[in-house]
Parts: C-alpha cells; sequence; structure tokens
C-alpha cells in the first residue's frame, strides 16, 4: 500500500504560485484549485469532479450556483447594487418584512458578513444592558464559552482562547467572562457571581471545535436561566443556522427562541455577503440613527438573494432532507468505524458532521486523508489536526450519501 497522492497539473500549480506569491498567507488550503460549482459538486481547473463535502463552511447550504438565487442576484445587478443606507431602496423593506417573519423577530439589523454580525450582536447587547437593565456604564460583562469561534475581529479574538487566533493582536477588548463549554453549572455561578452580565454569547454547536454537539436540554436550560438572570441569550447560528442541522435554527432542536440571533452564510447560499442580526423591538430599538451602520448592509443585492435564498430553503425542505440524510451519513459512518479502526468517533447534527481520526492534534494524518478523499473525488477538511468535518450541500441525495460513504471507507482502507 502507498500513501502518494495524485500530482497536481501544471495548470493548478501554476495558479497555486500565484497565490503563494502574492497573497497573504494567511491561509494553508487543501491543494486543489476549484473553478466551477452545481450543487453537490465543484470541478477543479483541470475538469475533474469532487463532492463538496465543506459547503464553503456552511455557506452553501442550497447548493453551488442554485438558479434561483443567482437569477436573483443577475437581476438586481442589472438593476441596482448599491445605495448605501443615506437612501431607502426597494428591496431592503420587503427583505426586512420576509426575513423577521421568517424566523419570528420584531427587527433584523442587516450587515454583510458574520464576522460584523456578532459584532453588530455584542453591541446590541451592551446598548441593551445600559438602556434597559440599568448597568452603569462600561461595566457590562458578556459570557462567552472556552473554544468559542465568532470571527475574527479584534474584539472577538479578545475572547478567543485559540492562540493561534490571538497571539500579538492585542491588546485586547475588556468585558468577557468566559466559561466551559455544554457546562450548565459554570453559566449558573457566573450569571450568580456579577450583576452586570448583559447577555450569553453561544453557538448551539461549536463548529471549530470539531463539531462538539452539546447535551440535550443545554441551551433550553441556558436560555431559562439568562431570563431569570435578565441577560440576554445570543445564539451565533452563522454555521449552524439555514437548515444546516436539521432544523432551520439549531436552537429550534429545543424550541428555544434567542433574544438575539446571529446569521450569516447560508442566508444568502454562499453567494454573496449577506449577514443579520434579528432580535424584538424591546432590544433592537436602543439602536438609533448615527450609531452603528455598514455602507454595504442592506443592499439591493443583498435583500434580493437573501430572499432567494431563503424561499429555496422551504421550498426544497432543506431542513428535513438535512435531518434525514445526516442520519444515514452518521449510521454509514459508524459502520465504516467499526469496520476501520481510524475513526475513533463518529458526531454531529443534521448534515454538519465530524469523524475524529485515531491520531494526535499534531499528527498530518488527517491532512493526508483529506488528500486522499480529494483524490478520489470529494473535498473536506482537517480541523484541529485529527478531526475531519463532513458538511455536503443540503440538497444532497441519498444516493450520493450513498457514494461518498463508499469514497471515504476506500480512501481510509488505504491508510490502514
Ligand atoms: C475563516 C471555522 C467554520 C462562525 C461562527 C461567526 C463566524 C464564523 C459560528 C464569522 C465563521 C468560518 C470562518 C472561516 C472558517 C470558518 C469556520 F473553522 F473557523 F470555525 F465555519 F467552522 N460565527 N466561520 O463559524 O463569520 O466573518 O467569516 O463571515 O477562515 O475564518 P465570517
Amino acid at each position: 500500500m502507498t500513501h502518494t497522492t495524485e500530482k497536481l497539473s501544471s495548470k493548478s500549480e501554476a495558479l497555486i504560485e500565484k497565490e503563494n506569491k502574492y497573497g497573504a498567507h494567511n491561509y494553508h488550503p487543501l491543494p486543489v484549485v476549484l473553478d466551477r460549482g452545481e450543487g453537490v459538486y465543484v470541478w477543479d481547473v483541470d475538469g475533474k469532479k469532487y463532492f463538496d463535502f465543506l459547503s464553503a463552511y456552511s455557506a452553501v447550504n442550497q447548493g453551488h450556483c442554485h438558479p434561483k438565487i443567482i437569477g436573483a442576484m443577475v437581476k438586481q445587478a442589472q438593476t441596482m447594487t448599491l445605495t448605501s443606507r443615506a437612501f431607502h431602496n426597494s428591496q431592503l423593506g420587503v427583505y426586512e418584512e420576509y426575513v423577521t417573519k421568517y424566523f419570528g423577530f420584531d427587527k433584523v439589523l442587516p450587515m454583510n458578513t458574520g464576522a460584523e454580525a456578532v459584532e453588530t450582536a455584542l453591541k446590541l447587547c451592551r446598548k441593551w444592558a445600559y438602556e434597559v437593565k440599568g448597568t452603569p456604564e462600561n461595566q457590562a460583562q458578556i459570557i462567552v464559552c472556552e473554544n468559542n469561534f465568532h470571527g475574527r475581529t479584534t474584539t472577538i479574538i479578545s475572547f478567543s482562547n485559540d492562540e493561534t487566533a490571538r497571539k500579538s493582536f492585542g491588546p485586547f477588548t475588556e468585558g468577557f467572562i468566559r466559561i466551559p463549554y455544554d457546562d450548565i453549572e459554570a453559566l449558573e455561578n457566573a450569571l450568580k457571581s456579577n450583576k452586570n452580565i448583559a447577555g450569553f454569547l453561544v453557538e448551539p454547536i461549536q463548529g471549530e471545535a470539531g463539531v462538539y454537539v452539546p447535551t440535550e436540554g443545554y441551551l433550553a436550560k441556558a436560555k431559562a436561566l439568562c431570563e431569570q438572570h435578565n441577560a440576554l441569550f445570543i445564539a451565533d447560528e452563522v454555521q449552524t443556522g439555514i437548515a444546516r442541522t436539521g432544523k432551520l435554527l439549531a436552537v429550534h432542536h429545543e424550541n428555544v427562541q434567542p433574544d438575539i440571533l446571529v446569521l450569516g452564510k447560508a442566508i444568502s447560499g454562499g453567494v454573496y455577503p449577506v449577514s443579520a442580526v434579528l432580535a424584538n423591538d424591546a432590544i433592537m430599538n436602543v439602536i438609533k440613527p448615527g450609531q452603528h451602520g455598514s455602507t454595504f448592509g442592506g443592499n439591493p443585492v443583498a435583500a434580493a438573494v437573501a430572499i432567494a435564498a431563503l424561499e429555496v430553503v422551504k421550498d426544497e425542505n432543506l431542513s428535513d432532507n438535512a435531518e434525514k440524510l445526516g442520519i444515514l451519513l452518521r449510521k454509514g459512518l459508524n459502520e465504516i468505524a467499526e469496520r476501520n479502526p481510524l475513526i475513533t468517533l463518529v458526531r454531529g447534527k443534521g448534515l454538519l458532521n465530524a469523524i475524529v481520526i485515531n491520531s494526535g492534534e499534531d499528527s498530518d494524518l488527517a491532512w493526508d486523508i483529506c488528500l486522499r478523499f480529494r483524490d478520489y473525488g470529494l473535498l473536506a477538511k482537517p480541523t484541529h489536526g485529527n478531526k475531519i468535518r463532513l458538511a455536503p450541500p443540503l440538497v444532497i441525495t441519498e444516493a450520493q450519501i450513498q457514494e461518498c460513504l463508499t469514497i471515504i471507507e476506500k480512501a481510509l482502507n488505504d491508510f490502514r
């Protein structure tokens, strides 16, 4: 058995070389150069076809280049792209009504990226604490979880415990208390310990931590505790939202309605940078003109694209498909794990899943396995060394899942 992988074409190599030479080295991509996408498939510059098992970190839930979403974008791009919020535009109000009714909130604040929406939620939470809860100015604290991932801005990395993401980027923003994830007692103690707690920011499933699913009941209990202590429950569903975990939102698995909901990625089907912060009037009304904004947030293209992307989620029953095919995928992976001890754990919800590989976090094994997946026509990326995220677009079919399980097992068997 050999562990060598396919050599890259000279075309791919030349394009990778350009990125290396002219682009900042802030990523370590898998060596494959993608050129085209359709549904669950992507093609590289040499025309080789792959199953996409990353979905741009759960942004492309509706599948690559969904015709309905692309159609909406092209139509709007030919009509009006940007007005800024200095003027009204004909698409924004229509989108705001659609998205608030879709998720059951009074109001939305539109932004562009996930990190911007998280920043917006933090600002909103603090302002609410000072102006509604009565917290003394500059004393508000927001509880966050260990191993969180909420984005890359200076404030967000301030409360991260990922040294790679933080080192040499200080000084950091104050006002955050970090507690263990999936530990309801720690949350209760933190809420009790300080009367200035404004809110609790949480990922319903921790994505970057390797698809860590909390104990059933954790989110509902956390929401109840927040209510009891007059603190806002802020759900970061940038990665878990929009049908990815088998429900429209991951908090819906526990019938929780957050006080502040943060969405990004798949709210546009990965077609355009669109993010959103949703809340009811009692919270959102603390923000007044001039206090927050964005040149691109709420632009007409974003509005038209997001409506189309959210319609696709309903039209094509993507939540149900994610739920059903997620069960099938984990069943298949667990069967592979029984035959091949390289997989030590399968976890996830809906189509947000990961396998844990039997190696240390600093081993290259998961990376080498992903290279082999690539050779056999499936793209996935390791996280934290020994975990591989498996998250295809939600439009995948049962037959395609079976085909992918065959690829995954074949690749893993090369490493026994
Ligand atoms: C990168 C991870 C995924 C997110 C949650 C906010 C954001 C993200 C829960 C920020 C973004 C991305 C960013 C991407 C890698 C990726 C990621 F591995 F880092 F953790 F998806 F799993 N909240 N997650 O997951 O959204 O500003 O990027 O639009 O390279 O940083 P953004």
